[in-house]
């Protein structure tokens, strides 16, 4: 049971926070307030997908190609619904639109905020019962207020989020943010339904002892990261090595661990796939800010993620990300055995 002298909600811990800012007006917290609200709904659905029948193919493919599943266009009709509700959102780009979602409706357009969204990230793996999640990022639009979203409003370099998180549908559920002054994370009671103050200030631990990546892909890795991997593996008690291999193959799962366990995360560019897998809008950037604020570091292996300026919308980017230290040293194998 719910005990209301010991915790913090998500809806009071967004107000408490607003109040920091004497000009806000609470769209922001609306905003976040929406996100958490349609995060509720897909953990409801996630939870009974063994007892109905969700599961399985939708039997369409997203525009990266890959295979669509049913609780993936649940979840994005989830989180678009939402934001469409929310009005003050003018628009959504999502893993699974190939073009933005502009509400042209009269109280979504005079919305000041653009979200970027994976709905159901690591989706391949909800058969398994392994953890999933939903990414996200808020940007102040740079179009005009009074007409739907642009992707203009999309195209815009990771520093100027506002806010990011993630929700991680694991043992339990949780929502991690940031609206760039530090990381907090909640904790989803689910027998009233509310998102509690669990994980208050996050951070990195300096430094750590795991490493993630799909190793399978060990032939197409560049020569700085197969030499990474080594170094991983060596014996040196001072940088507490050899590492412990962990990979879940679920972003937001394999970084929530990294980030309180101490590890680092890295989906690089390969032969085959030279920018990688993820996707920069809303994989790398989002989980990029939390990093950073968390004390921790993300880059592309030579650049910093929150930097690049996209071009298109589901462009995707390398991604190196943990504890500064473990980013450093990965990215002074790249640099040394550049090819
Ligand atoms: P998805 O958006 O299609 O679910 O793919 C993204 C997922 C990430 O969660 C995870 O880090 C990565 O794909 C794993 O890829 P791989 O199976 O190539 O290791
Ligand atoms: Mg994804």
């Amino acid at each position: 049971m719910v005990n209301r002298k010991r915790i913090t909600t998500l809806t009071e811990f967004i107000v408490q926070r607003q109040s920091e800012y004497p000009h806000a007006k609470g769209a922001l917290t609306r905003l976040l307030n929406d996100i958490a609200t349609a995060a509720k709904i897909v953990n409801r659905d996630i939870n009974a997908a063994g007892l109905v029948d969700i599961l399985g193919y939708e039997g369409k493919e997203n525009i990266q190609g890959e295979a669509q599943k049913k609780l993936d266009v649940f979840a994005n009709e989830q989180f678009v619904t939402a934001l469409k509700g929310g009005a003050e959102c003018c628009a959504i780009a999502s893993e699974e639109n190939e073009k933005i979602i502009s509400f042209n409706n009269e109280f979504s357009e005079l919305g000041k905020y653009v979200v970027a969204i994976d709905p159901l990230d690591g989706s391949s793996n909800i058969e398994a019962n392994v953890s999933i999640g939903t990414i996200f990022s808020i940007y102040r639009r740079v179009s005009e207020v009074g007409e739907g979203g642009k992707v203009e409003d999309m195209l815009q370099p990771g520093i100027n989020q506002v806010a990011a998180g993630y929700v991680i549908y694991g043992s339990s559920t949780m929502l991690v943010y940031t609206t760039g002054k530090g990381v907090n994370g909640f904790t989803l009671d689910p027998s009233v339904g509310i998102f509690c103050l669990s994980h208050p200030d996050m951070m990195f631990p300096e430094t750590g002892s795991v490493y993630s990546i799909n190793e399978g892909n060990y032939i197409y890795f560049p020569q700085g990261i197969k030499q990474y991997i080594k170094y991983c593996q060596e014996s040196d008690k001072n940088t507490l090595r050899p590492y412990t291999s962990r990979y879940i193959g679920s972003l937001v799962a394999d970084f929530h661990r990294n980030l309180i366990r101490g590890g680092i995360f890295l989906y690089p560019g390969t032969t085959t796939k030279p920018s990688g897998k993820l996707r920069l809008l809303y994989e790398c950037n989002p989980v990029a800010f939390i990093a950073e604020q968390a004390g921790g570091k993300a880059s592309d292996g030579f650049n910093r993620i929150m930097e690049k300026q996209p071009k298109t919308l589901h462009e995707r980017s390398p991604l190196f990300i943990g504890p500064k230290s473990m980013v450093e040293k990965a990215e002074e194998f790249m640099r040394q055995y550049k090819e």
